[in-house]
Order: C-alpha cells, then structure tokens, then sequence
C-alpha cells in the first residue's frame, strides 16, 4: 500500500490516532499536503454516499469525521490561506436550539468537500452569524433548526444578514428535521437539504457551480 491508502484506510475506520500518525509519516516523507487532503476528501464523498444511502450510520460517521478532523488539524497550518480551500462555510444551530448532532454530521461532511468550515456552535444569535459573515467572509451560511419554536430563528437570521446589507455575499444554505423545502424557500434561503449527506453534495455542486438557481 503507498502512504496516500494507508493514510485512507485509517481514516475510513475512523481510527484518529492511527491516522494523525499515518499524515505525519505522508508529510515527513514528502508527501504533498494538497495531495493528502484530495485523497481523503474522495473517502469522505464516499463516507458521505453511503451515509445518504443508509450503508453508515451516525456514530460512525462521526467517528471518521473526528478522524478527518484530527488530520485537518494536522495539515491545518500548511493549509491555512483562503485559497487552499475551495470556500468557507460558516455553520451554527440558531438561537435558543441547543441540537447540535445532525449539525456537526453536516459540518463533517461540509469540511470532507474541501471547504473551510467555521463552526459558531449552538444557539447562535442572529448577530452572531452576521458577525461572522464579516470576519471570516464565508461563500456560504449554513443554519440548522431542530425544534418547531427555533425554525422561526432561520427567518430572522436571513432578516439579519439582509439588513446588514450581507445577503449579496453568501448563499444560504438551511436544514434540520422541522425544516422543509418549502419552508426554506418562504424564508429566502438558497439551499435545503434533508440529511448531512445531501447537503455536503450540494456544497460540492455549489463549488463546481454546477446547481441552477
Ligand atoms: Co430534543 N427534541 N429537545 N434533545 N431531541 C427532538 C428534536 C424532538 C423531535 C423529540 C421529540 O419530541 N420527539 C423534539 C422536537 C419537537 C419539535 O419541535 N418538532 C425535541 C424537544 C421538544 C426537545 C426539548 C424542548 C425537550 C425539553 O426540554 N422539553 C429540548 C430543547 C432544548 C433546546 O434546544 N433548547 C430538547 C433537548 C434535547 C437534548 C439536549 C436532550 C438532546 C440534544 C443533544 C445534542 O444535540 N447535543 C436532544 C435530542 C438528542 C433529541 C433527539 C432525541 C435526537 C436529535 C438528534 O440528534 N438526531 C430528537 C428526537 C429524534 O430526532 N428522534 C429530539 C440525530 C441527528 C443526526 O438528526 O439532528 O435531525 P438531526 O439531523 C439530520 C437532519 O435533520 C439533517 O441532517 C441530519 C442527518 O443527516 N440536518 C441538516 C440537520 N441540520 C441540518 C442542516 C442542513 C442540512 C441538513 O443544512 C445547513
């Protein structure tokens, strides 16, 4: 096996500690960073596919996606300029909903497309998204609501950024089990998507500007 499949099978059985040692030993022998990540973001499209198709479940996919991360904080410092990324991705839960599962899920799959994914956390008031938006000039907001009293929250984050004069900048991205396509498109947001998987897809569409709005 070279060091790029050895580096994916760790990775795949969300073995973090294996992995973070398999990159390290990439990278000491020359290995490309760039060529390390392009590797494990096709495991993570992979991960991502047999997600949305019921092949892998939650907890493991959140064990890989702590692997994944675990090798991003490795790499992150030889990454860590814009354009290294293919976007940035600001993600939190809105305010007053404290769920944070499914939205770390479409956090992990986010970062598996490559993106740069800041996430703000739970309750995220929506000054605090806008905050964001102008510290870290993302491509795209990502929200998620899980409870039927928080999904209002959504609406009054996009009136946020709208008055911040911001909305031009970012697509918005919405989901959570009480969120609807049809909701999401009352509120003005750009994008929804049922499930963690779904949603990294879009984002892979959105950067090969592939989706028709
Ligand atoms: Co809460 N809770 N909870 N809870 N909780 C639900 C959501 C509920 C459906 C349970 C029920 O009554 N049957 C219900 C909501 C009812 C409603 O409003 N429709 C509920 C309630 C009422 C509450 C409290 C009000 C209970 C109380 O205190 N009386 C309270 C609210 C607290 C608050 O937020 N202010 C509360 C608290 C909690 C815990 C803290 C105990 C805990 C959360 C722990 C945590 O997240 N760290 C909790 C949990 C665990 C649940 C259930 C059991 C599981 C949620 C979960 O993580 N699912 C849930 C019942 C259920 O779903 N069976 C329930 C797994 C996760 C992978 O799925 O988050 O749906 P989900 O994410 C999915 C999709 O929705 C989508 O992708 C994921 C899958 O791929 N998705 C996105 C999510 N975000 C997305 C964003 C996207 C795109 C897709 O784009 C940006």
């Amino acid at each position: 096996m070279d060091r790029l499949e050895i580096i994916n099978s760790s990775l795949r059985q969300g073995n973090s500690g294996q992995t973070r040692k398999n990159v390290i030993q990439a990278l000491d022998s020359g290995c490309d960073c760039r060529q390390i990540i392009e590797s494990m973001l096709a495991v993570m499209e992979d991960v991502g596919q047999q997600f949305k198709n019921n092949e892998l479940f939650v907890p493991e996919v959140l064990i890989i996606g702590r692997a994944f991360n675990v090798a991003l904080d490795v790499m992150g410092p030889l990454l860590d300029a814009k354009q290294e990324y293919k976007g940035v991705v600001v993600i939190g839960t809105v305010q007053g909903d404290l769920h944070d599962i499914g939205k770390n899920l479409v956090k992990m799959l986010m970062v598996g497309t490559g993106a740069k994914v800041i996430d703000l956390g739970v309750d995220v008031k929506p000054e605090a998204f806008v905050e964001a938006i102008k510290a870290y000039q993302p491509d795209i907001v990502a929200m998620s609501a899980l409870l039927t009293t928080t999904m209002i929250q959504i609406k009054q984050t996009i009136k946020a950024i709208e008055q911040a004069g911001l909305r031009d900048q970012v697509k918005i991205f919405v989901g959570g089990a009480p969120v609807t396509q049809h909701y999401a498109k009352n509120v003005g947001a750009d994008y929804y998507a049922l499930d963690a998987g779904s949603a990294a897809e879009i984002v892979r569409q959105v950067y090969r500007n592939k989706v028709v709005e």
